[in-house]
């Protein structure tokens, strides 16, 4: 009996044993439970935090460039005022309208080249208007616009000097400036 019990004290002091390290490993394996679960619960805010930062893209098709709350397209080629003012509509723009000091040194560094803008006086002679009926905001060119032999009813920018205007006839082939307002996905 003596031999009996000493081998079932044993016996179950190894059960013990086994069971104080199993314990001791299933409560670290709850601390790292726990460590990664505080890991989660760190990247969940730094995920859905940050999808709520609005990207910063620029609102603008490729190609095209952004200038304060506007996307702008360069048109090499060279076109009649109509057929220039047409080609921007077809994109969702119009020819640039100018709206302030700015936006006007901003186009006119763009390209050094004589360009179509979006303004002329063809409805009514010497009343000069933009495309989208937006106050004037003018530059021209000293002495301009002169309605030279009285054909000049569309405007040009970059005349003599960078950013300046100037009034030309609507036939003529120039390169143009696209405008159209950005987009911004929130
Ligand atoms: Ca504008
Ligand atoms: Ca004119
Ligand atoms: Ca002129």
């Amino acid at each position: 009996i003596s031999d009996n019990k000493d081998n079932l004290t044993e016996h179950l002091n190894a059960v013990i044993e086994r069971m104080n390290s199993s314990l001791t490993e299933t409560t670290k394996e709850l601390m790292d439970f726990k460590q990664s679960e505080s890991k989660i619960h760190v990247l969940k805010i730094y995920i859905f935090e940050d999808a709520a930062i609005p990207r910063r893209k620029t609102g603008c098709p490729e190609k095209w460039i952004r200038f304060g709350s506007s996307c702008y397209f360069l048109r090499e080629e060279y076109k009649t005022w109509d057929k220039a003012r047409e080609s921007c509509r077809a994109r969702g723009a119009d020819l640039v309208v100018i709206n302030s000091k700015e936006e006007n040194d901003f186009i006119s560094k763009l390209n050094k080249q004589h360009f179509w803008i979006g303004l002329t006086d063809r409805d009514l002679e010497g009343t000069w208007k933009w495309v989208d009926g937006s106050p004037l905001t003018l530059f021209w060119a000293s002495n301009q616009p002169d309605d030279h032999d009285g054909e000049e009813d569309c405007a040009e920018i970059n005349f003599e000097f960078p950013g300046l205007c100037n009034d030309i006839p609507c036939r003529l082939s120039r390169p143009s400036i696209c405008e159209k307002e950005q987009k911004l996905c929130v």
